[in-house]
């Protein structure tokens, strides 16, 4: 069955939005706009699955609509809204939750990562994570998720999914009229030079908000001088730089720095190679830098300008609720008479 093309993605709004967020996934979407109708949801549901201040969460909320807004993402044309002001979210999760099989989620790479040696003190909501966020794409039944690479396995687990709901319930999907299939199964969009940055002192650790270092990122936040003097501080090794991407493989700190670079300038990372190989690293970063502050430096500062009008971000937030609410109501409507829900 054909399916309307839609995208769907969402970021938490966990505080220090990041140059990774941004390459992985925010310029994706603001691309994705022109071919597709698309949602970009701030996941707030997702969030609590960690502890979160509640005095500091309608401000992160804020932060991360502040950046959809100002890396150039239409509100008016695409929709725009937090995740726990359409309760059809968390009322598919729980759906899912009966659909999922423990054995799927027990493999959740980032589950492990996130719990550690904690396990028995994570909260339950952090395990059923990856069921929250099959919902939220298929709540809107999206066909297309533009997301970072730590993402790959939870898009994966979303399919398997969307395809035994369609197979268990493959009969009353038919006698209800919709088909062969109820769901579609979403294709991750996981592209370009920057789909995993890493971190700026470790180039085997992804970049991340949760990282203590405020030097393992670039803040979307950040000032100039800021931008300049993680770049400067960032770890390198003492070789100049290959003429040749191989030459970057068993150099984890250099290849995440070329991709940065050539995911912010629109390029390959052999282009970059072509103009910064075999040169010195002092000179690379230097031109690194001065191109994320030229690049992000009028995003932090647009940031900065929404913030003070926490009113206009409100409303844009209530108007895109409002406008996806219709659709995931309608999905809901199917859901609960293909499981066999007596409704009013
Ligand atoms: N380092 C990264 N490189 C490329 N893409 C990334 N993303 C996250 N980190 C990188 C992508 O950004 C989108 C939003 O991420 P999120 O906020 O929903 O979740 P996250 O992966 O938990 O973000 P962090 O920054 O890594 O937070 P913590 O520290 O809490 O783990 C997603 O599309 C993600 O792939």
């Amino acid at each position: 069955m054909a399916f309307k093309e839609r995208v769907f993605s969402g970021v938490q709004p966990t505080g220090n939005l990041h140059l990774g967020n941004y390459l992985g996934a925010i310029t994706k979407f603001v691309a994705l706009q022109e071919r597709y109708d698309c949602l970009y949801c701030v996941v707030d549901l997702h969030a609590i699955t960690v502890w979160q201040d509640p005095a500091e969460l309608p401000r992160a909320t804020r932060e991360v609509t502040a950046a959809f807004l100002a890396s150039g993402i239409d509100a008016k044309k695409q929709i725009i809204f937090n995740q726990s002001q359409v309760a059809e979210h968390a009322e598919l999760a729980w759906v899912f939750n009966c659909v999922a099989r423990l054995g799927w989620l027990n493999r959740m790479t980032q589950f492990k990562e996130k719990a550690g040696k904690d396990r028995e003190n994570v909260s339950v909501g952090l395990y059923a994570y990856p069921n929250l966020m099959a919902a939220d794409i298929l709540v809107y039944r999206a066909t297309h998720v533009p997301v970072g690479e730590d993402q790959k396995q939870h898009l994966e687990l979303t399919r398997d999914i969307a395809q035994k709901f369609n197979t268990d319930f493959a009969q009353s999907i038919h006698a209800h009229g919709y088909g062969e299939a109820f769901f579609p199964l979403p294709e991750p969009i996981i592209q370009g030079p920057a789909t995993r940055v890493m971190s700026l002192r470790d180039g085997s650790k992804k970049m991340s908000k949760s990282e203590p270092s405020d030097y393992s990122r670039i803040n979307l936040t950040d000032d100039a001088d800021a931008i300049a003097q993680k770049i400067r501080k960032a770890k390198t090794d003492p070789e100049p730089l290959p003429s040749e991407e191989k030459g970057l493989e068993p150099r984890p700190e250099a290849d995440n720095l070329v991709g940065i670079y050539a995911a912010l300038k629109g390029v390959s990372k052999l282009g970059v190679l072509k103009e910064f190989g075999g040169g010195q690293f002092s000179t690379f970063k230097t031109a690194l830098a001065d191109l994320s502050v030229a690049k992000l430096g009028p995003i932090g500062a647009e940031m900065k300008k929404l913030m003070q009008d926490p009113v206009y971000i409100d409303s844009v937030l209530a108007d895109g609720a409002a406008r996806a609410q219709v659709i995931a109501a309608e999905t809901m409507k199917a859901v609960k008479d293909i499981v066999g829900f007596v409704r009013r």
